[in-house]
């Protein structure tokens, strides 16, 4: 099990001191399912403390605009990465709890920075701990451990699990203090979204890093059940896989792999049950059946959320409203799942995706720059496993292009690093990028589109 280096207590002690004699603290945090977390549990922990705050969740191009106003200022899930000059005054207290790669050298905290960044202490910020994660570090130091079950969400979020199937290193001490809590629940389990709340038949059309019989196809999918006797439903409610008893996993598990290996070049096949089980986090104060039992279903809500930006919602349900508040969370959701299926029908209609050597892509003008990566994400289970898809979307405040990048997690497996491989092609046609592994993006001035594409192509030979 992880331990929080000495260092980094020591620093996160320092905020906790700087905090405790504060009034007045105004929090900026990342507008995506990891800072919104971030924001409830420093929001929880400054309730609890009686200290007056505001919470405003930005995108990163918004930091250069903003104004220090309050005693203290928190930068969440973001400020690692971004310039802060302008907070650097001599009266500025700024903490940054981040895990993004830092900008500044540790040694250049003075003028009033307590930044405190894993990635400064041997810690790999991008699958060991998220932003709510050293959001929660501090909450712990005032003991706050139940707010745990918050900091595996923001992990689930931000895809730390991805790689490995399950969370490791910090975030998995933070899975400890909310099993220990009984709180949080993590069950190694089969790899289908929906636990919870999608029939197992459904589950499984949507299953994949690559194309299988039921991929899309949900007669196939209560064929293959049926194959395996295994029921759809328990009298008339249609079951989920939370409902599958072991042995029915394990018949569902062995029948997948062969399945998947059938379909891939056999360089792969070692990975692929990787890909079909991994570690659930399911919360247990929550409801059975609802999407908010299991992390990455909730992480899911948080996101329609923040997608319609309507981040306040998300922010009250996180700080426990279980009323009013989750009611527009469960119409925001269903709004959202409409959306997607809309324009996945239009890109299907439309013949939207065009392939290229090593890559295949979508112009998606017309859909809101916030989903174009959950899209390109749900349309490559229509294309080609083997290739990334890149959706293009215009950006609404200017004339740029959003770029969002998804692809098989094989392909990682293999080396492959797009959120890296983005970042230098954006670079080269006046644009910039990162992210993940198997899920990135960028932002590119409009009509480099060809351009980019060209060079992406190219720089892909003989890789893919
Ligand atoms: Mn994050």
């Amino acid at each position: 099990m992880a331990v929080i280096p000495t260092d980094m207590h020591n620093t996160l002690m320092k905020a906790h001191e700087m905090v405790k004699k504060s009034e007045d603290i105004k929090i900026y945090s990342h507008i995506d399912c990891d800072g919104i977390s971030a924001g409830a549990i420093l929001s929880l922990t400054l309730d609890r403390l009686e200290i007056d705050h505001e919470v405003e969740f930005i995108t990163l191009d918004m930091i250069p605009e903003l104004k220090r106003e309050n005693e203290v200022t928190i930068f969440s899930d973001l400020g690692s990465g971004q310039d802060l000059d302008h907070f650097r005054t001599s009266k500025s207290k700024v903490i940054i709890l981040d895990h993004h790669p830092p900008l500044r050298d540790i040694s250049s905290h003075d003028g009033g920075f307590l930044e405190i960044n894993p990635n400064y202490y041997g810690i790999d910020g991008s699958f060991q701990v998220s932003g709510g994660g050293m959001c929660y570090l501090l909450a712990r130091t005032y003991g706050f451990h139940d707010l745990s079950w918050i900091g595996v969400l923001s992990a689930v979020g931000d895809m730390q699990n991805n790689l490995y199937g399950k969370l490791v290193g910090i975030n998995e001490l933070i899975v400890e203090d909310g099993v220990n809590k009984g709180m949080v629940a993590s069950v190694n389990d089969l790899a289908l979204y929906g636990r919870q709340t999608r029939p197992l038949f459904v589950a499984l059309s949507y299953f994949g890093d690559v194309k299988l019989p039921i991929t899309n196809n949900r007669n196939e999918a209560i064929q293959l059940l049926k194959k395996l006797d295994i029921y759809t439903k328990n009298q008339d409610k249609q079951r989920t896989l939370y409902d599958l008893s072991m042995d029915e996993k394990k018949k569902l598990f062995t029948e997948l792999v062969r399945m998947m290996s059938l379909e891939v070049p056999s360089r792969y096949v070692k990975y692929i049950p990787r890909l079909v089980s991994g570690d659930a986090y399911e919360f247990l104060e929550e409801e059975k059946y609802s999407p908010l039992r299991d992390a990455s279903e909730f992480s899911t809500a948080i996101n329609a959320c923040s997608r319609h930006k309507n981040t306040g919602i998300a922010l009250k349900v996180l700080k426990g409203d279980r009323g009013l508040a989750l009611d527009d969370m469960d119409n925001l959701g269903r709004e959202h799942r409409r959306y997607l299926a809309q324009k996945m029908q239009w890109i299907q209609e439309e013949d939207l995706i065009s392939t290229m050597d090593n890559l295949q892509y979508f112009n998606g003008n017309g859909i809101k720059s916030e989903v174009i990566g959950t899209i390109a994400g749900m349309i490559l289970s229509y294309g080609d496993w083997r290739k990334p898809m890149i959706g293009f979307a215009r950006n609404d405040e200017n004339d740029g292009l959003k770029v969002s990048l998804r692809c098989s997690r094989l392909l990682a497996f293999d080396g492959i690093h797009f959120g890296h491989l983005i970042n230098k092609v954006a670079a080269k046609v006046g644009g910039s990028g990162g992210g993940h592994s198997v899920a990135c993006g960028a932002y590119i001035p409009g009509g480099k589109q060809e351009e980019f594409l060209i060079i992406f192509n190219e720089s892909l030979n003989g890789i893919i």
